[in-house]
């Protein structure tokens, strides 16, 4: 099949999934094209039956906001013409499921016609997606796909409760590559951040108000009392200061370090012994599955798919987000029983391996084959 990506280049999991899907798909011999403004975060290599196509927004002075849709649009329609797709795959319904539309209807007028599927990430459905802003374009897009994904059940849950949906949506969970995510050893590098053998605590986000990473902050600080230990705070975003803040409040400067954006997290998560996502609302939570296949038990909230990825006393815990007391006793009893985490250890990498990439892969091609097929009947 030749299928055209669309999707966020940036660190976020929706860019992060649509990548290595891409990859995935390319090494099965589907040839694979990726439509976005910037080379994405997780195609930095060569790879057979894997192309580019840059978005050129260009600025002008009339515009005080460049209009990537309209760019975003005649790149598409170009890419499906002259590369020969037969199907489009974006993520992230904004704008791109409103775009490929627009794409879809424009081909048409040339007698092409191009199928589209939407994968529905998380925050597009259930914070900014169901802004007045949007939300009419949104469920308008979602409905007009030719396939719809949900990354979850819940996410589903929440689609079909916020908008009015006239098409199935089909759950394909994220996955996880074990070829790159998997404990390696980085015992050097433990030495350094932990050189009095002390525990290592992780959490990874964009920072924003979404992941309560305040609560991170607060919940260490319990730990921290009672466990000699260390955090790593791994990425950024408009909370960062707000935190960084409050760790000097509460003088734990010294035994967390901000690290910012970082492209090898496996490499981190490998030292780690504990992974924290006490996020208000959570679509499925990559980040936590990304930690665990590296054997990184996970303490996090209960919002939405977390409980689909994180299994309350097996893999980790799970507490109602805000319940910071909550998280901070689960962790303190997992770190502080050494038989235990091991087995939380083991737990969460075979909890991990059932969303290994391998597995997840043939649904979305057996749903493309699905799609493709009633597209030719209708
Ligand atoms: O978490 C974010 O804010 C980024 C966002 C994205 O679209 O990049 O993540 C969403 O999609 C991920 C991949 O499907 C999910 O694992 C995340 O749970 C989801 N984030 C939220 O629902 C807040």
């Amino acid at each position: 099949m030749k299928i055209g990506i669309v999707c966020y280049p940036t660190y976020g999991g929706s860019g992060v999934i649509a990548t290595e899907l891409g990859l995935g798909l390319a090494r099965n011999g589907h040839e694979v094209h990726f439509i976005t403004y910037r080379r994405p975060v997780r195609l930095a290599h060569f790879h057979e039956n894997v192309f580019y196509h840059e978005v050129d927004n260009e600025d002008y002075p009339l515009f005080e906001y460049p209009p990537y849709d309209t760019a975003l649009a005649s790149t598409i329609v170009d890419v499906v013409k002259y590369q020969n797709l037969d199907l489009l795959h974006v993520h992230y319904a904004i704008p791109h499921a409103a775009v490929a539309y627009m794409a879809k209807k424009i081909l048409l007028t040339q007698g092409r016609y191009v199928p589209v599927v939407t994968t529905l990430h998380g925050t597009d459905i259930t914070l900014v997606g169901n802004n007045r802003a949007f939300a009419p374009v949104v469920e308008f897009s979602i409905n007009k796909s030719d396939g719809v994904t949900a990354v979850s059940q819940s996410l589903k849950n929440d689609t079909l409760r916020l908008f009015k949906i006239d098409q199935d949506i089909e759950v394909i969970y994220n996955f996880i590559d074990f070829e790159r995510f998997r404990k390696v050893d980085k015992d050097h590098f433990k030495k350094i951040i932990a050189p009095d053998g002390e525990r290592i605590l992780a959490h990874t986000s964009n920072f924003r108000k979404v992941k309560r990473v305040e609560d991170v902050i607060h919940i260490f600080k319990q730990v921290h009392d009672q466990v000699p230990s260390k955090l790593l705070m791994i990425g950024d975003g408009p909370e960062r200061q707000n935190t960084e803040r409050l760790c000097r409040q509460f003088n734990l400067c010294d035994d967390v370090r901000f690290l910012g954006k970082q492209d090898a997290i496996e490499e981190l998560l490998a030292i780690c012994d504990l992974f924290i996502i006490p996020s208000e609302s959570e679509s499925f939570g990559l980040a936590a599955l990304e930690a665990m296949a590296c054997e990184v038990p996970v303490i996090s909230s209960n919002s939405g798919g977390l409980p689909e990825v994180n299994t309350h006393g097996v893999t980790g815990f799970l507490s109602d987000p805000g319940d910071i007391d909550g998280m901070a006793r689960h962790a303190i009893e997992l770190l502080q029983n050494e038989q235990m985490l091991e087995q939380f250890r083991k737990n969460a990498l075979a909890q991990a391996k059932r969303f290994d990439l391998s597995n997840i892969l043939p649904h979305y091609e057996a749903y493309y084959q699905a799609v493709l097929e009633r597209s030719v009947v209708s």
